[in-house]
């Protein structure tokens, strides 16, 4: 059976880099899988894109030798059975603001005895490039869960949300956090509420043996990050940097606005 080698670092306490495929197109999916990411979220939240689209771009990705993740609409069991049995090697559950919360998808991500994952499907161990049988002995070993931190009250409840068996990753989602602070929402923020924030999710984490993990912008963004602690990096999406650099040849040669018009 392949190994989640991004789980694998994180668990070594290394970074693991990767970005958001926000595009419902398989293409681009096996493009990205090539470019050297550890790892690929296909984002079910917030856009287009359905389960059967999901499904194929886990199977581009995991067989270029990348990392399927999906980051679910919602924390549902539905949801994360779904993109589980069609192969992600994890999820990226949104909003996990409370204890029950987080409990809640690890249960739905974990087979017995941590969790109450139902046993079915097929696609799942052909991504890990085995048989069901193996697939379910194995599978709470490799099947990364990463919860989102991305409210003010997840912030005051971090201790107990990190502190929950099964979890891998606490991730910050710093536009719905900034936004329920009742600010713009943005990547980053010098204000002190927000870099407070940050830093309580970063030495909490590490405090429960969890990976903290951050959304930014760039290049530069990823490595300030991961010299102050963090490990589970997204850098924008694949929309993103295609129409960050459209932009700027746009600017350069003086044609339209070059405007950038998606965040992540
Ligand atoms: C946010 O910034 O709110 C996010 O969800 C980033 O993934
Ligand atoms: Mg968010």
């Amino acid at each position: 059976m392949k190994q989640n080698h991004a789980r694998a670092k994180l668990k070594r306490g290394e970074p693991s880099v990767g970005t958001w495929l926000t595009l419902p197109d398989r293409v681009s999916a096996r493009l990205m899988a090539r470019v050297g990411f550890d790892w690929l979220t296909v984002e079910l939240e917030h856009t287009p894109i359905d389960f059967e689209t999901a499904a194929d771009c886990f199977a581009l990705i995991a067989g270029n030798n990348c990392v399927p993740l999906a980051r679910v609409p919602w924390n549902t069991g539905e949801n994360i059975k779904r993109v589980l049995d069609t192969g992600a090697y994890g999820i990226v559950v949104p909003m996990v603001n409370s204890r029950s919360e987080a409990e809640a998808a690890v249960r739905a991500a974990r087979y017995q005895p941590l969790g109450e994952r139902s046993i079915g499907g097929q696609l799942h161990a052909a991504n890990f490039d085995t048989d069901p049988g193996t697939y379910y002995a194995r599978a709470n070993d490799e099947i990364l869960v990463v919860a989102m931190i991305e409210h003010v009250k997840a912030i005051e409840v971090a201790e107990e949300i990190f502190s929950v068996p099964g979890l891998d990753v606490a991730f910050i989602g710093p536009n719905d956090l900034t936004n329920s602070m009742g600010k713009k929402p943005v990547f980053d923020s010098d204000d002190k509420q927000f870099k407070d924030a940050v830093a309580h999710v970063l030495k909490t984490a590490k405090k429960h043996g969890v990976a903290p993990g951050i959304h930014v912008l760039d290049a530069d963004a990823a490595q300030r990050r991961i010299k102050e602690g963090f490990q589970f990096i997204a850098i924008t999406s694949e929309a993103g940097m295609m129409l960050a650099k459209a932009g700027e040849f746009a600017r350069t040669l003086g044609l339209g606005a070059g405007k950038t018009v998606a965040k992540y």
